[in-house]
């Protein structure tokens, strides 16, 4: 295999022209995309992906989460299939490569195999998994986490957006909902490539990460409730500032995370203040903190001081809170059989790689619950990710397909 090894190269204009083609659907406002889960977008960029899965000689699958399957047959029909792949959705201002390079790099391992003529023993199959980043949706992950058994389907239907639409809905009108049971199909390993959304790689100097573990996540949705009041004419000790609360609460949060610096991290990306208007204070906030680490027990200790801190700032306030779990997974370890396989295929193509722990969640981790799973990541200008600014170098893209493609095909065995 190692002979063939140097002659196993993916085609990296035809990857990066594939990237920008697909960038062209649900873009953004400052150069990334907008292509939500379930969007008339995200349709857009299924129906692409799937014209050049079926180019590529692919019998196409749908299962009833819409996640899609690309399958190329194998020389033993019976043999597990080698899955790979990500998701194509992106968040209001996300990228043009957070998924879809894990995507769009498991369909040119096909073209490329296509290309040489070369057959695998076991099947190969390119995936895109519905709703990976959770922005339209919560949780994040949330159909590979159906796939994996962690989520229950009817409860996923039942997921709203903040216009009250419900997945299951929205998934049937778009025309993406198909018949295959989630989860029915097995699979012999799982890789994705991702690009890093860090700084490490790139700081390092670094080609190729390979993932060895994944931190894990957890999201509490808060809600503090206080009273819509004038904000001219009603005296100070009279106030219940649910605004106040959740500033208050926020700095906690900032806090608790530093306490556990290097590794642990936290903050509230969504933010909702009702009724949000310039003279009234605010008598409602909805918002959720995201707190992660590699280790669970700092990710409880987290948790725990958040219930507990934030209970005494809104009592001190004359403010209710509630917490609600909104999504979360544990710390992950890929598998090692996999993670070897990723790094035996950047040292034999000669490219530099380090194992790193992925900052972010991802659909293998939850596909590492069902399936051998690893995962290779790319780096990316100024580690910067879910902003419109994300950028890689087609070089860096190459690299982690090609490094993904050995990794696929020594595991997927060729036979002729
Ligand atoms: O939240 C995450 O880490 C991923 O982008 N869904
Ligand atoms: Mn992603
Ligand atoms: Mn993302």
């Amino acid at each position: 295999m190692a002979a063939q090894g140097e002659n196993l190269r993916i085609n990296g204009d035809r990857l990066w022209d594939s990237l920008m083609e697909m960038a062209k659907i649900g873009p953004g406002v400052a150069g990334g995309n907008n292509r939500q889960t379930l969007t008339d977008e995200d349709s857009e960029g299924r129906a692409l992906f799937q014209s050049w899965c079926e180019a590529a000689g692919c019998e196409m699958g749908l299962d009833q989460m819409g996640n899609m399957f690309a399958r190329r047959e194998g020389s033993d029909p019976d043999a597990l299939p080698v899955y790979v792949g990500s998701h194509l959705d992106t968040q209001p201002t996300g990228g043009k490569y957070d998924g879809i390079l894990g995507v769009l790099g498991g369909l040119e391992i096909l073209r490329s195999l296509n290309d040489m003529s070369i057959k695998t023993r076991h099947p190969i199959v390119v995936t895109n998994f519905t709703n990976e980043e959770g922005t339209r949706y919560a949780p994040a992950m949330l159909s590979s986490g159906v796939f994996a058994g962690v989520h229950d389907q009817e409860w996923a239907y039942r997921r709203v957006d903040a216009d009250g639409k419900a997945f299951g809905d929205e998934l049937k009108r778009i025309g993406w909902c198909g018949d295959e049971e989630v989860g029915a199909r097995k699979m012999h390993a799982f890789f994705e490539l991702h690009i890093e959304q860090g700084p490490i790689l790139e700081a390092d100097g670094i080609d190729v990460g390979v993932v060895t573990h994944g931190q894990g996540l957890s999201w509490t949705q808060v809600t503090i409730i206080g009273n819509d009041a004038h904000t001219g004419s009603t005296p100070m000790p009279m106030r219940k500032n649910a605004g106040l609360g959740m500033a208050k609460v926020l700095s906690l949060v900032d806090e608790i995370a530093w306490s556990h610096k290097p590794h642990a991290v936290g903050a509230a990306g969504h933010i909702d203040v009702y009724p949000n208007s310039r003279n009234v204070i605010p008598g409602k906030v909805v918002f959720t903190v995201d707190f992660r680490s590699p280790d669970l027990s700092v990710i409880q200790d987290m948790e725990r001081r958040l219930h507990a801190n934030a209970k005494t700032i809104c009592d001190d306030l004359g403010l209710v809170i509630e917490f609600e779990k909104v999504g979360g997974f544990d710390p992950v370890t890929f598998d090692e059989r996999c993670v070897s396989a990723v790094r035996d295929a950047a040292e034999r193509l000669g490219y530099s790689h380090r194992n790193i722990i992925s900052g972010a969640g991802h659909d293998a981790c939850w596909i590492n619950k069902v399936a051998p799973t690893a995962m290779i990541m790319c780096p990316c200008v100024d580690g910067l990710s879910h902003n419109e600014s994300e950028d890689i170098s087609k070089e860096w893209s190459t690299a982690g397909a090609e490094v993904l493609f050995h990794a696929v095909v020594e595991t997927a065995e060729i036979v002729e």
